[in-house]
């Protein structure tokens, strides 16, 4: 079968011919429908040697879904021709996280030589997919691939944010979402489905602000050096109960704290090499508390994925055949996508 290999650390990933995987013991096989294309990638393709707990090759690829097409003798739980979207942290399987289905915060994560499908472990940029048991997938009904594929990963890490923050976002508050990509824009569906704040966006591109309209923003602007002001005026005056910064870069958490109101609450998601200084006395606001959530947790990708069947969830996808990954590569590096790219074995 086709699979996008990585092979050697600091270089392109290649297509390659490898063997069909067999599932044995509690396997399943996946036939993939899409997979999703993940900052997170890039960061693994860029890897310096020895950056990462990873053992080459592996296939790429941690946001997949398709259908069931093999299972191993003592896999249960699925059958063959089920659609399913893959759980894609994948922990040690044994620690009290992993048993209550929060693989993404597994106790000996840092032991571990994988985080999870397409991260150390072979993943879905491929025809088929390999998963260790059906506990690692959750069904989709009819859902089409390239919707489902960006939900276990996209989605999920906005609605875990999201989930994380939900007790701050009552009536009369304001949540503001900072980057409105591949995340951001279904943080913001996610913030109209399951939370009463208005919801502010915040973007460098206007094709981004267009997205975070249609995805039910109240207000959306460009990043500009009034952007703080602007965005408390909105607020009634008080300032963000919630900010969700999915870009992470200095001048975003510089504006994060800037608009936070007093007992505010940052989620920071995106990895944009930007840092915080929390010292006392110092400028963060007062009651201000931070979190730094890590992708999600099975059962609330179940309910991602049931918000998404309800139409609550869309996601703004561009394909790509899975042969044209190194161009859809090279336009994420750029910026040049608009919400998630999703590559589709051809
Ligand atoms: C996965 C593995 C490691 C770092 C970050 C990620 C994210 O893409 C998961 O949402
Ligand atoms: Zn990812
Ligand atoms: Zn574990």
């Amino acid at each position: 079968m086709r699979a996008l290999r990585l092979t050697a650390w600091g270089e392109a990933p290649a297509s390659a011919e490898v063997e069909r995987p067999v599932p044995h013991g509690t396997e399943v096989l996946v036939r993939v429908e899409a997979a999703g294309l993940c900052r997170s990638d890039l960061h693994v393709i860029d890897g310096a040697p020895g950056a990462l707990p990873y053992r080459l090759p592996f296939t790429l690829g941690h946001e997949v879904a398709g259908q069931v097409t093999a299972l191993g003798p003592a896999a249960d739980g699925v059958s063959a021709g089920d659609r399913v979207v893959l759980y894609g942290p994948w922990g040690c399987g044994s620690c009290a996280r992993c048993a209550a289905g929060a693989d993404n915060y597994c106790d000996r994560r840092n032991t571990l030589a994988w985080h999870g499908a397409g991260l150390g472990r072979d993943g879905g940029m491929a025809e088929y997919v390999l998963v260790p048991s059906a506990g690692q997938l959750v069904p989709i009904g009819d859902l089409p691939a390239d919707q489902a594929a960006p939900l276990s990963d996209a989605g999920l890490t906005s609605y875990h944010a999201v989930a994380g923050l939900r007790h701050a976002l009552g009536e009369d508050t304001t949540a503001v979402v900072i980057g409105v990509g591949g995340l951001g824009h279904l943080a913001v569906q996610a913030l109209r489905a399951t939370t009463a704040s208005r919801v502010l966006a915040v973007d460098v591109r206007e094709d981004a602000l267009a997205l975070a309209d249609r995805s039910g923003a109240d207000f959306s602007t460009l990043m500009r050096p009034d952007t703080a002001r602007v965005l408390r005026a909105r607020s009634g005056g008080v300032g963000a109960d919630a900010v969700f910064d999915f870009v992470g870069a200095p001048q975003t958490l510089e504006l994060a704290t800037g608009v936070l109101r007093s007992g505010g609450e940052l989620a920071v998601v995106g990895s944009g090499g930007g840092s915080l200084t929390v010292s006392k006395p110092g400028v963060l606001p007062a009651g201000f508390r931070l979190s730094l959530p890590f992708w999600g947790t099975r059962h609330e990708l179940a309910a991602v994925v049931a918000l998404a069947r309800s139409g609550a969830l869309h996601v703004e996808t561009e394909r790509f055949p899975l042969s044209a990954a190194a161009e859809a590569i090279d336009r994420l590096r750029g910026g040049r996508v608009r919400g998630r790219t999703v590559l589709v074995p051809d």
